[in-house]
């Protein structure tokens, strides 16, 4: 039998499955009409297609993706929908149309030429769609496969994953982009290489980021969280421990990664390149090898071993000390940093704002939370007792959330803050979820208090925030919830 990432986005007639039954269709059905209805009233016309695909918490293995290591993320209900009308060729207006249900973005146009390039520096939300509109291109290009010649679109978007908390918002919007490109054009391709492309073209936006968020929004399987393997893309399933709910809880700080051109994320992207060449150089490769061949952390992870075995020490990261300034990292590298990372225009945008540069705090977060995923994965499926299960996947989260805030320094007050709470009302384990700075935290709490946890949650962080205006009562529902393990891409045709 094939292999779930070999098959190709399923085609579903009903919502119910994937949207399952009772409220959530209710909810589903409600959306569906709707966006149905605001496309004929915006566009005139019916949309020949629609395609969803879901946000997404990460359980364990935070920054680590883009070094090369596995992560451990699992889908969440809330979802991104495309709707979308390829238009006639013979019609003359060349335009892709995007437009949002919500009032809160207007359309954007852009022209159908698909070599355009993505103005980062002026961010607009249609930017995403245009991602997955290159990707596609791109893809059909290298395939070799004939869809005509660039055609007007006419798009609408439905998005609920909340944006800049941390869940994939971003990604939700370009994967149901891409897939329903592909649906529009009758490509049909397996879930893996879609995740492939979808994971490359969010780069065009100008982050620097890992896969982890396109591969779960492909191809998760409903009821399960996924071990991610990458190069190439590989997914294990992961039944979580019964017993045991994801909460996820919004710090309400939002995280705007994509929009500050030096980002806090591209950083520390840069820094772990910078930390895996000199790392490479300290044991005892010569520089301009290390520069052209090593690209992350992983990639040096044998040589430390062999290092470390020849030397009687177990920490791979020993060789590293810190802060760096640039000269220092120069003496080492023997090459300017700009003429390292010449060839990446964000990159010299982080190396422009940054002062210092910590290497070994860096690696030392990677490798340790590297080997956190794995010890998570092999703990759900040890033998120990459900109870003893939950309590060391309680603990290998707060050691996540410890070297994410002290070595990672990915986190801030409203995030630590609302980790204390997590904790102090019975989670076993909290931790922020997602490149953090912002956004939100997940906690493990045995189900059997869940409710409870979530309103002493709501008084203990939320309430202040609603009693000084910065969120409404009625919405509460959107910043803290139970999440169970949802399904990836679907496409559908009524
Ligand atoms: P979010 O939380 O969507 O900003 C980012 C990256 C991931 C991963 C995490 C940190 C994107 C699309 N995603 O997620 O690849 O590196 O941060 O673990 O940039
Ligand atoms: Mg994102």
């Amino acid at each position: 039998m094939a292999r779930h990432e070999e098959l190709p986005v399923p085609t579903f007639w009903s919502l119910k499955a994937v949207y399952g039954e009772g409220l959530q269709l209710e909810e589903a059905e409600r959306r569906f009409d709707n966006l149905n209805s605001k496309f004929i009233q915006v566009f005139a016309q019916p949309p020949d297609v629609y395609a969803r695909c879901p946000g997404r918490v990460n359980l364990i293995g935070e920054h680590i993706d883009y070094e090369g290591y596995s992560v451990l993320p699992m889908a969440i209900r809330q979802d991104t929908i495309v709707a979308i009308r390829k238009h006639d060729s013979k019609e003359a207006e060349k335009v892709l149309k995007i437009a949002n249900v919500s009032d809160k973005y207007n359309m954007c146009t852009y022209p159908a030429e698909p070599d355009q390039e993505i103005d980062i520096k002026h961010h607009q939300w249609g930017h995403y769609f245009i991602c997955g509109y290159k990707a596609f291109y791109e893809y059909v290009k290298a395939k070799g496969l004939d869809v005509g010649p660039p055609v007007g679109l006419d798009i609408l978007v439905d998005g609920t994953v909340p944006t800049g908390s941390g869940l994939s918002s971003s990604t939700a919007f370009v994967c149901s982009s891409t897939v329903a490109l592909m649906a529009a054009f009758g490509v049909e391709v397996p879930k893996k290489e879609i995740a492939q492309l979808t994971c490359e073209c969010e780069q065009f936006i100008g982050t620097q980021s890992g896969g982890m968020d396109q591969a779960i929004s492909i191809m998760a399987k409903s009821g399960f969280a996924e071990l991610i393997d990458f190069n190439p893309i590989r997914t294990t399933d992961v039944q979580l421990p019964a017993g045991g709910t994801f909460v996820v809880a919004h710090s309400l700080a939002e995280s705007l990664k994509a929009v500050t051109a030096a980002s806090n994320y591209n950083n520390r992207v840069v820094e772990c390149r910078l930390a895996a060449i000199v790392l490479a150089i300290k044991l005892g490769m010569k520089p301009q090898e290390a520069i052209s061949k090593v690209k992350t952390l992983s990639d040096v992870e044998g040589l430390c071993v062999a290092f470390a075995c020849k030397n009687g020490s177990s920490d791979p990261v020993f060789a590293v000390k810190e802060p760096y300034t640039a000269v220092d990292i120069e003496k080492i590298t023997e090459e300017k940093l700009t003429s390292i990372f010449a060839n990446s225009s964000s990159s010299l945008d982080v190396l422009n704002a940054a002062k210092q540069y910590k290497l070994h705090q860096r690696a030392a977060h990677v490798y340790s939370e590297a080997k956190r995923v794995h010890a998570f994965k092999d703990t759900v499926s040890s033998n120990l007792s459900e109870e003893d299960k939950l309590k060391k996947l309680g603990d290998l989260m707060n050691d996540s959330h410890h070297s994410c805030s002290v070595l990672y320094e990915c986190s801030c007050p409203e995030l630590e803050e609302l980790v204390n709470v997590c904790r102090n009302n019975g989670a076993l384990g909290a931790r922020l979820t997602g490149a953090g700075w912002g956004g939100c935290v997940v906690a493990l709490v045995k189900e059997s208090i869940d409710s409870q946890f979530i309103l002493n949650v709501k008084e203990q962080f939320y309430q202040s925030r609603i009693d000084r205006g910065v969120i409404n009562n009625n919405d509460l529902g959107l910043y803290v919830f139970a999440s169970k393990p949802s399904s990836g891409a679907a496409k559908f045709k009524f």
